[in-house]
Formats: structure tokens, C-alpha cells, sequence
């Protein structure tokens, strides 16, 4: 018989089985490499930051399909072979419709752009993404994608600069969901969605479709900008080397999380250079090439980081085949490794994405703590502040909105000033301890809420909470079904009190 100590480590290994394997990284010189281009940091630092390379056996399960939505793929790059690419196992090339789907020859996907069956890549930026999904892996060549199981259907949507036509996207929407795409990652530019775009989107979700956005480098909030605004959309931004958000990311509540983006090696497609073609300034052509055979390219955006992001949510899915879109979603999100204030927060959203927390993480056991904004009314003289948000989940106990002003905008002491007692000293001092604590923001929710307003306040209340402070802090606490809790963060700042109405004496 077992000893009890040895039964209980075999059950746990048995619950763990993608974190029980040792590491071994793959032999693809830029995955273990650094300074390809003079840099200080890992070539692949991306992959190593995810915890990619922590476990690199091949996932059991069937090859996980990734439609990447973009400007087509180079399926001509030798770190990219046809066995990384999707097949349409019901057409042949002869000229007919064979599977009957409207279109002809699609063999690995459409080019919804020239409305024929060859997408190639003549931008560069498509491959650039396929390669952070699935380059080869483990072949002695160039780099490591992050699921090298992985298999890429290649919808063309976007031309050489880049422009998408929204029905282009909204079809490749519908061909990804129709031909058995669990993972859609959409890496597009466009500060418009259309009421076409959204249907797909929607359908995408209902078929338990996962679409992974790029949350925009203009440097604002997400909320504002096209694709992000899709519903059911995973929405990325970029973090860079320190683990922060990339300058150029958008943020907002609407960003769910980020990867890095910021200087990521992956393939170029022949004769490519979309940096120099997008008009960066100071860029000298070809400055972004990397290797003899100047197959490879780095690049920053957020596309790169939603790449990574897709990559990620196949390695996963590869593991665990069972995973609907919404348990995906759920371990990415509670597996990423948090960032900036504690918990959700409007700069890095849920965090960097790891694969290992992912992996770690259980559908079931989730709940959400999200701020997402705070709404003002005014009614009569007084301005009421409406907080809202989502508390939410299969583990949800109880949940608690809090305020305090920014520790940032309170005094460390009382000032130096020979006239104050020592009474009034300790006076000041219990006072700044008081405006430093966290303070009840209204009742606690015993129910869970989803995308509503958990908590109202006068204006007037929390002014006369903090000697005219208006820097403040708010944190959304839920308490899990097995005593854990997570909470989400919110800085604003409060406006001023309404002006008293005019009198006329002035
Ligand atoms: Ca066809
Ligand atoms: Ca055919
Ligand atoms: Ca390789
Ligand atoms: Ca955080």
C-alpha cells in the first residue's frame, strides 16, 4: 500500500498534469538567445515573461485552430510550415466550390480583400502575428511561437497599409466561427465598429468562439476606439519590459489585461517592412530586420501583445479541450500576475498574462471584481457620484465598496509649527490616520451585480469626508466562497462643489 504522504503528492500531480513537467527549453537559437540586435534583453523576452517555455510538451489534445484576422500570412517562410497552417480538409484546388461554403479553392483560409483564395502577406504585419501564435517550434530555426501545436487559419482583411473594410472583417467573423475556430484574434486598427461587425462578434460568442482584440497604441482609453467595443471581446493592451504599460497602449476599464508589446521578435514576411510603411518618424528602412537571411522583424504594438494573448489561450485550451470561450476568459484573467494597484485596475487591467497562472487557475472558482466607472447625476443642488461595475461569479460571497482619499494627497504629519500643543499635534496625527483608512462607500451587496451600479454617494458626503481632498482612491472588495477576496481599484478625482447660484450683488 501507498503511503498516505505519497498518495496524496500522486493525487496532486495527477490534478496538475501540465505543471508536473519539468522544463526544457526548445532549441530555436532566438529563444534562449539575446542581444540579436544589440539589445540588452532576451530576443524572445516576451515568451520567457509569459512562462512559455516552462513546460514545452506537446499538448495531448487536438491542434487548437487560431484564425488570425489581419493582412494575410507569408506561408512561404520556412519557420512557418504548412503543418502550422490550417487545412480545409473539404476543398481541393480545381476551381469549384467543393465544400459548398460560397468560397472557391479556400484551401487555408480567404483573402477577403481581393476576394480570392490566395491570402498572402504582402504588408508583413499578419505573419508577424501568425509567427507569435505558432511559429515551428523546437526546429533549430529562428523562433518559438507560444502554441507550437497550434494551426492558423489565414484570413486576409486588411491591405498592404493596413485598412480593413468592416464587411471584409465581418465575414471573416463568420468564416473563423463556421469552419471550427476556437480562437479569433483580431489585431486591427479602426476607431469605428459597425452594426455588421457586432453581429459577428455576437455569434462568434454564442458559438463559444474567443475573440482576442488588440486594445489600440494611440495611448488613451480603450473605451473610445472600433474593436475594442465588440461584445465578448478579450481586449489587450501592451506592457513592456518592466512590466508596466506600454506608453503607446490604450488603457481603460475596457482593457481586460496585458502581454508585452514592446520590442517582439517574431517572423517578417518576404520583402516586408510595415514599420517604414506605416511612416514612423526617425525609422531608417529595414532598421526593425533581424538575422542573415533577414527573416525575422521586431515590432511594438498591441497586436503583438493580443498575438501573444491568442497563443496563450490555445496552449490552454490544447490542455483543457473541455473549456468554453467563458472558462478561457476566466483563467487568462484570473491567472495573469497583477500589477500597479491591487487588483483589476484602469491602467493594466487584470494584469500580465502568464501561462502557468492560467494553467493554475480554475473556472469554477472565479469571481470578478471590476470598477469600471463613476457616473455623476446631479438632482436639484446636489451632485450624486453612482459607482459602477461588476461583482460577480460562481465563488461570489459578499461584496464591499470602499473610499479613501489618494494616500498620496495626505499630509505624512502635522506641519512644523512651534505654536501646536501636543494635544493638538495628536490630534492632527489621529485625524490623518482616519482620512488614510479605507471607509464604508454605502451597504455591502450580498448578490452579485454585472455591469450595474453598486454604490450611490452624495457629492457633498465624501467632500465633507476629507478637508477638501480631491484626489481618491476606490476599491471594490468580494469575498469568495472559500474565505479568499479580490478586489479592483478605481482613482478619481472628485469634482468641484456646484456654484452657488448667481445672486446678482457682483
Ligand atoms: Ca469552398
Ligand atoms: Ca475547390
Ligand atoms: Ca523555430
Ligand atoms: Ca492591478
Amino acid at each position: 500500500m501507498m503511503p498516505r504522504t505519497a498518495r496524496l503528492l500522486a493525487g496532486l500531480l495527477l490534478a496538475l498534469p501540465a505543471l508536473a513537467v519539468g522544463a526544457a527549453m526548445p532549441d530555436d537559437p532566438y529563444a534562449t538567445g539575446s542581444g540579436a540586435w544589440g539589445q540588452a534583453h532576451a530576443d524572445q523576452w516576451a515568451l520567457e515573461r509569459l512562462r512559455v517555455y516552462t513546460d514545452m510538451t506537446p499538448p495531448p489534445g487536438e491542434p487548437v485552430v487560431v484564425a488570425v484576422i489581419d493582412t494575410g500570412i507569408d506561408y512561404t517562410h520556412e519557420d512557418l510550415a504548412a503543418e502550422r497552417l490550417w487545412h480545409n480538409p473539404a476543398e481541393q484546388r480545381n476551381r469549384r466550390d467543393d465544400d459548398g461554403n460560397g468560397y472557391r479553392d479556400d484551401l487555408i483560409g480567404w483573402d477577403f480583400v481581393d476576394d480570392d483564395p490566395n491570402p498572402f502577406d504582402v504588408s508583413g504585419h499578419g505573419t508577424h502575428v501568425a509567427g507569435l501564435i505558432a511559429a515551428c517550434t523546437d526546429n533549430g530555426l529562428g523562433i518559438a511561437g507560444v502554441d507550437p501545436t497550434a494551426r492558423i487559419m489565414t484570413l486576409k482583411v486588411a491591405n498592404f497599409a493596413g485598412q480593413a473594410a468592416s464587411t471584409a472583417v465581418a465575414a471573416a467573423i463568420h468564416y473563423a466561427v463556421d469552419h471550427g475556430a476556437r480562437i479569433i484574434n483580431l489585431s486591427l486598427g479602426g476607431e469605428v465598429i459597425t452594426e455588421l461587425e457586432r453581429e459577428a462578434a455576437r455569434r462568434a460568442a454564442d458559438a463559444g468562439v474567443l475573440l482576442v482584440v488588440a486594445a489600440g497604441n494611440k495611448g488613451l482609453d480603450a473605451g473610445r476606439f472600433g474593436y475594442a467595443g465588440l461584445p465578448g471581446a478579450l481586449i489587450v493592451g501592451a506592457s513592456d519590459l518592466e512590466d508596466g504599460r506600454a506608453g503607446f497602449s490604450n488603457f481603460g476599464a475596457d482593457v481586460d489585461l496585458l502581454a508585452p508589446g514592446v520590442d517582439v521578435l517574431s517572423l517578417r514576411a518576404r520583402d516586408t517592412d510595415f514599420i517604414g510603411l506605416s511612416g514612423a518618424p526617425d525609422y531608417p528602412a529595414g532598421g526593425a530586420t533581424v538575422g542573415e537571411d533577414a527573416g525575422y522583424y521586431r515590432a511594438s504594438g498591441t497586436s503583438f501583445a493580443a498575438a501573444l494573448v491568442s497563443g496563450l489561450a490555445s496552449r490552454v485550451l490544447a490542455v483543457r479541450p473541455d473549456y468554453r470561450a467563458d472558462d478561457l476568459r476566466r483563467v487568462l484573467l484570473a491567472g495573469a500576475v497583477d500589477l500597479d494597484a491591487p487588483g483589476t485596475d484602469q491602467t493594466t487591467g487584470h494584469g500580465r498574462a502568464d501561462l502557468i497562472g492560467a494553467l493554475g487557475a480554475d473556472p469554477k472558482d472565479y469571481v470578478e471584481a471590476r470598477l469600471t466607472g463613476v457616473d455623476l447625476s446631479l438632482d436639484g443642488q446636489q451632485v450624486w457620484l453612482a459607482f459602477t461595475g461588476t461583482a460577480a461569479g460562481d465563488a461570489f460571497a459578499a461584496a464591499r465598496l470602499e473610499v479613501r482619499p489618494d494616500p498620496e494627497a495626505v499630509p505624512e504629519g502635522p506641519p512644523e509649527d512651534r505654536r501646536l500643543s501636543r494635544r493638538e499635534r495628536r490630534e492632527i496625527e489621529e485625524r490623518l490616520a482616519a482620512l488614510r483608512a479605507w471607509q464604508p462607500l454605502g451597504e455591502p451587496l450580498a448578490e452579485p451585480a454585472s455591469d450595474a451600479v453598486l454604490a450611490r454617494r452624495s457629492l457633498d458626503d465624501l467632500l465633507a469626508m476629507a478637508d477638501g481632498i480631491t484626489a481618491w482612491e476606490v476599491r471594490l472588495v468580494v469575498d469568495t466562497a472559500d474565505g479568499a477576496s479580490r478586489e479592483s481599484r478605481l482613482r478619481m478625482a472628485l469634482p468641484p462643489p456646484p456654484a452657488p447660484p448667481e445672486t446678482g450683488d457682483e
